[in-house]
């Protein structure tokens, strides 16, 4: 039976959305849900560490039905919940794919975290990356497992580019050269050819997905790194974590 499932899977694909606090992963989720809400049965599950500020968002942005917005509320940094102890969220999806058997995409938010934070293959079928201009035109350069290997990484709010003087073409390429021609997209809300590259990439991973075609990829795991409170996480392996 889970090999049926393997060649055909039958769920629905599970899409996880990484990376720094304010890069606009809950703006670009709302997207999705806007551009792909008549064609496709979505559900959303947002992750904050103590509210659930971005579900609450969302649903007011009026994007989905509001029960299909559901808040994880981490109470820990947001990657421990979707790479080191994912019982949390894989329940959220479960209960909504159970409460919505035809379901046929999740979007998963992660807390906005660090350039490290990625997914676990476990919890996600694929992931997208997502930086901003804002955040400085080198930060591709600083790399990361997310940068380098996720799915699809995004440059976003390239309409800010010019004010905060950064080149977003010259971004993206530096995120090709930095995944070895791996898919970048420079991202603007406010540019509809760049949402509709965005809705076109998904589109294409769920067709693969459905065909069997698609294989959720590992990132990487965190690099070791400690907090303002003393504990540290150091990740020998995917799988070891100590606090
Ligand atoms: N100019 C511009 N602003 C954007 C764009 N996308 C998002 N924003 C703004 O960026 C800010 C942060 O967006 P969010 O979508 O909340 O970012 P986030 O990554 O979900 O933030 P956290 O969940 O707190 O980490 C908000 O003020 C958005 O309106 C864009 O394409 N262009
Ligand atoms: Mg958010």
């Amino acid at each position: 039976m889970p090999d049926i499932m393997l060649e055909n899977p039958s769920r629905a694909m599970r899409l996880g959305v990484a990376g720094p606090v304010g890069t606009g992963k809950s703006s670009l989720i709302g997207l999705l849900c806007r551009e792909l809400g008549t064609q496709l049965d979505l559900g959303v599950i947002t992750n904050d560490i103590y509210t659930d500020e971005d579900a609450r968002m969302l649903r007011a942005a009026g994007v989905l039905d509001a029960d299909r917005i559901r808040a994880v509320e981490t109470g820990a940094c947001p990657h421990t919940a979707i790479r080191d102890d994912i019982t949390a969220n894989a329940t959220a999806v479960e209960d909504l794919e159970s409460d919505y058997p035809g379901m046929e995409l999740v979007l998963i938010e992660s807390g906005g975290d660090n350039l490290t934070a990625t997914f676990s293959p476990a919890l996600v079928d694929a992931q997208i990356f997502v930086l901003d201009v804002a955040g400085g035109g080198d930060v591709v350069r600083k790399g990361g497992p997310g940068i380098a290997r996720a799915d699809m990484l995004i440059v976003n709010k390239t309409d800010l580019a010019p004010f905060v003087g950064v080149d977003a073409h010259l971004m993206r390429r530096e995120g090709e050269v930095a995944r070895d021609g791996q898919p970048v997209i420079a991202l603007s809300r406010n540019d509809p050819a760049s949402v509709q590259s965005l809705t076109d990439w998904v589109l294409t991973t769920l067709a693969a997905y459905r065909a069997g075609d698609h294989q959720a990829i590992d990132p990487g795991p965190m690099a070791p790194h400690s907090h303002a409170d003393g504990t540290t996480h150091e990740h020998a392996s995917a799988g070891a974590h100590s606090h």
